[in-house]
C-alpha cells in the first residue's frame, strides 16, 4: 500500500492505541508519540503503548497527555515482530490493524502494512504520513521525530543514513526542534553507574574468529538497579574496535539473553541472527538465547567463526 492509503486508512478509524516493542528505543517512541500527537490534532482519540518509560526519554512522554477512551484499533509503529511486544502487551498479538515499520525483516502480521526498508528510521515515514493525515508539523512533533531519526541513525553516523534522512533533520530544525538539547540528552550524557557498567564490561570483553568478533556480555547483577536508558548503546561498543567486524552485546534479562549484533563491512547481521529466530538490519540486528551465560557466548562464538 502507498503512504497516502495508509493515511486514508487512519482517517476513517478513531480511539486508537500506537503499540511499541519492549525495550523502547528511541525511533519507537519518537515515533509513536509524534503520530499520537498528530491524531490528536485531527480529533482523534489515540494514546502510545509502552512497556516502560525510559528516564532519559521522560521529554517525549511529557508531550503527550494520555486520554480516556476505550480502544478500538490498533497501529505498530517500528515493531518487526509481535514477538517483540513482550510480556506486558502480549495481549496484542493478532489485533493489529496497521503495521507502520522500516524493518526489512518484518514479520507482524497484519492486514495493512506500510514497511519501508530504505528508511532510516520509523520516524522518517511518520514525518511524511503527518502532513498526509492533515495534520500540522509542530515543535512538540519535531523533537519527537529528530529522537527518532538521530537515535536509528547513531546521530547520523550509521550507514542507513541517507540525504533524505539528512533533509528531514534540516526541516525538523526549521521547526524549531531542540537538536542540541536531544544530541546531548542521548549521545553526550552518561549516568555514573552507567561509567561503572562500562568499565566492567570492557574488563570482561572477550575476542574470537581471529579477532574479527568481540563479544561483551552484561549480566543482571552488572546491571542492577540500571534503567534500560542506562544499558542502552552499549552494544555499539564491540563494534568500534579496529578490525572487528562483528560485535555482538549479550544481556542477561529475566528469562533469557537479549543478543545485539552490530557488524562493519556488509557483514550480514540480520542473516547472523535470523539463525536464531531474530532479524533487523543489515548492520544492527537482534535475537533471544535461553541457557545459561556460558553457553549462550559458546553457541555465538561458534557461529561468528563459522560466518567470518
Ligand atoms: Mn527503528
Amino acid at each position: 500500500m502507498t503512504l497516502n492509503e495508509v493515511a486514508k486508512l487512519i482517517i476513517k478509524l478513531n480511539n486508537i492505541e500506537i503499540l511499541t516493542h519492549n525495550y523502547p528505543d528511541g525511533d519507537c517512541l519518537g515515533s509513536a508519540f509524534a503520530l499520537a500527537l498528530a491524531l490528536k490534532q485531527i480529533g482523534k482519540n489515540a494514546r502510545v503503548i509502552t512497556t516502560d518509560k525510559p528516564k532519559n526519554f521522560g521529554y517525549i512522554f511529557d508531550k503527550y497527555e494520555s486520554a480516556e477512551f476505550e480502544a478500538e484499533h490498533f497501529i505498530s509503529v517500528d515493531v518487526a515482530d509481535e514477538k517483540l511486544f513482550g510480556e506486558v502487551n502480549k495481549s496484542y498479538e493478532g489485533k493489529i490493524e496497521l503495521c507502520i515499520d522500516h524493518h526489512k525483516s518484518n514479520r507482524v502480521n497484519a492486514p495493512y502494512k506500510y514497511v519501508e526498508e530504505n528508511a532510516a528510521a520509523a520516524g522518517e515515514i511518520i514525518f511524511e504520513l503527518i502532513p498526509l493525515l492533515g495534520a500540522k508539523y509542530d515543535k512538540d512533533i519535531a523533537d519527537c521525530l529528530y529522537t527518532a531519526i538521530s537515535t536509528d541513525t547513531g546521530c547520523f553516523r550509521y550507514t542507513n543514513t541517507t540525504p533524505r534522512t539528512m533533509r528531514i533533520a534540516a526541516e525538523l530544525m526549521d521547526l524549531g526542534c531542540d537538536t542540541a538539547f536531544i544530541n546531548k540528552e542521548m549521545f553526550e550524557t552518561k549516568t555514573k553507574a552507567r561509567v561503572e557498567l562500562e568499565k566492567q564490561i570492557l574488563e570482561n570483553l572477550i575476542y574470537c574468529a581471529d579477532g574479527k568478533c568481540a563479544i561483551i556480555y552484561t549480566t543482571r547483577e552488572m546491571t542492577a538497579g540500571l534503567g534500560d536508558d542506562e544499558t542502552e548503546g552499549i552494544a555499539s561498543i564491540p563494534r568500534q574496535i579496529e578490525g572487528v567486524l562483528m560485535g555482538i552485546t549479550v544481556r542477561e534479562k529475566e528469562n533469557d539473553y537479549k543478543i545485539s549484533v552490530r557488524t562493519n563491512s556488509g557483514i550480514d547481521a540480520c542473516a547472523f541472527c535470523n539463525r536464531f529466530g531474530g532479524g533487523g538490519h543489515v548492520a544492527a540486528s537482534g535475537c533471544t538465547l535461553k541457557g545459561d551465560l556460558k553457553s549462550v557466548i559458546e553457541t555465538l562464538k561458534n557461529a561468528a567463526e563459522e560466518v567470518l
